[in-house]
């Protein structure tokens, strides 16, 4: 089975230790393989038909030869979809010109993404292909011959409808997963991100009505720990929501992580174990990554590191895309009950308990925060320096609050303004677009009320 990472986030990509470092990791984590296929790299996506140079092959050799040595398999991308059309002679001859230098050099395993575009079949091609699927069915299937000329070659396909959501909820219902699953050669693979492009659960049901329409178990994209389509967020948590029971219906599992390199070692460690253990637990397996990532946080001055404690805080903080850690949940648990009422009796154990939570966690982020300046790495500090400072800064803000409240202040006084931070809260053009909707009381999206 395929396993591993794909770099394949939009955004700025990887530097080459950055890429080294996170295929050493894949290798730890008990996984097999390395996907070259930033967003950021022109010549997969937006000059497609550009050629390498000299230079950016060497990289790419170099690359390959270090995933290698590590027991990897590097596979390499080309995403000619913003702009093919697939009937014309000169687009293939330009993809040819491709799949040649990448095959000349010894890449014969390619990624081929059709993702992020509309679905629709060109105007031009709809003389020669009668659905989207079968034009992108012939460039894959030539594709995998072409490579397949000099020696053994692999093909990942990544389809344009790559979710169940794309593919209108039901995979099953989707006319272009079957011209795909009908068409495409049975060797090729397809990727799939699960119900949605970043899937909160995956059941066993909806991969099996994807084995079913792709005619092929599916190789799934995980986007669980993607964060590029939210700048707030970086995700350091355990893999969730995915039984072990997905694994027989799929053909491979590789995750799409954080843009943040070093951010992705609990990612990476997590989705090693998730296919390793029968008896995987979320919390278990964060527990173990966070011991073996505990080394890379070694202070720049005298011994020792961030102690582990403070690093499952991290954890913790930034936990999935879905949910935060079960300390910080508990924590914003404890405190909505007792701030559902205005002024809480600052006598009552639900209130000292839940104060007392606050500010432990408050004191812990601020030695988490400080240890964290001092690490050597700083690729590692400056992994989270951003979200850690957001986190501090809205602990000690919620702890000044409610230090008022607890002091009992009269009925009708109000929170003080010199207590609050000026300019505090969320600004700019992302919160005054989203306070324009609605939203639920649970924080959900409300368009109809
Ligand atoms: C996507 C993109 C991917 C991106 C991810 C998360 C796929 C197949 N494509 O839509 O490049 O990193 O979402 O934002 O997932």
């Amino acid at each position: 089975m395929l396993t591993g990472v794909i770099e394949g986030f939009y955004g700025r990509d990887w530097t080459r230790d950055e890429r080294v470092t996170v295929m050493d990791w894949v290798r730890a984590a008990g996984m097999g393989t390395y996907i070259y296929g930033p967003k950021d790299d022109v010549h997969v996506r937006a000059r497609w038909r550009v050629p390498y140079d000299a230079a950016a092959m060497a990289r790419l050799a170099d690359l390959k030869e270090a995933a290698e040595a590590r027991g990897l398999g590097f596979w390499v991308s080309l995403a000619p979809c913003l702009d093919i059309t697939y009937s014309d002679a000169g687009d293939r001859a330009a993809l040819d010109a491709r799949l040649d230098q990448l095959a000349g050099a010894g890449f014969r395993d390619l990624v081929l993404l059709f993702d992020d575009i509309p679905s629709v079949l060109p105007e031009a091609d709809r003389a020669r292909f009668d659905s989207f699927a079968a034009a992108q069915a012939d460039l894959a299937n030539h594709a995998l011959a072409r490579l397949s000329e000099g020696g053994a070659a692999r093909v990942i396909f990544c389809p344009t409808e790559y979710c169940g959501r794309m593919a209108g909820g039901d995979p099953r219902g989707s006319a272009y997963l079957r011209v795909l699953g009908e068409k495409l050669d049975p060797a090729i693979e397809v990727f799939w991100t699960g119900p949605e492009i970043v899937s909160e659960t995956i059941t066993a049901e909806h991969l099996a009505a994807v084995g079913e329409v792709l005619r092929r178990r599916p190789v799934i994209w995980d986007n669980f720990h993607a964060n590029d389509y939210d700048i707030r967020r970086v995700h350091a948590g355990p893999l969730g929501g995915r039984g072990r029971d997905l694994l027989p219906l799929v053909a491979g599992w590789i995750t799409n992580p954080n843009n943040e390199a070093e951010a992705n070692f609990p990612a990476i460690h997590t989705t090693g174990a998730y296919l390793a253990d029968e008896g995987y637990d979320p919390e278990v397996a964060i527990a173990r990554a966070v011991e073996d990532w505990e080394p890379r946080f070694r202070l720049a001055y005298g011994n020792g590191t961030v102690p582990v404690e403070l690093v499952a805080l991290l954890c913790d903080l930034f936990w999935q895309p879905f949910a935060t850690g079960p300390r910080v949940t508990a924590m914003i648990a404890g405190l909505r009950g007792v701030l559902a009422v205005e002024r809480p009796d600052p006598a009552s154990a639900e209130w000292k308990a839940a104060f007392a939570e606050l500010v432990a966690m408050k004191t812990a982020v601020n030695r988490l925060f400080v240890a964290m300046t001092e690490i050597e790495n700083r690729a590692l500090f400056h992994a989270f320096h951003q979200y850690l400072w957001e986190a501090q800064e809205e602990l000690n803000h919620l702890v000044t609050y409610c230090a008022w409240l607890d002091s009992g202040p009269a009925e009708g006084e109000r929170f003080p303004a010199e207590a609050r931070i000026h300019n505090f809260y969320r600004r700019g053009l992302g919160v005054a677009l989203q306070d324009i909707m609605r939203r639920t009381e649970d924080g959900g999206f409300a368009h109809a009320t």
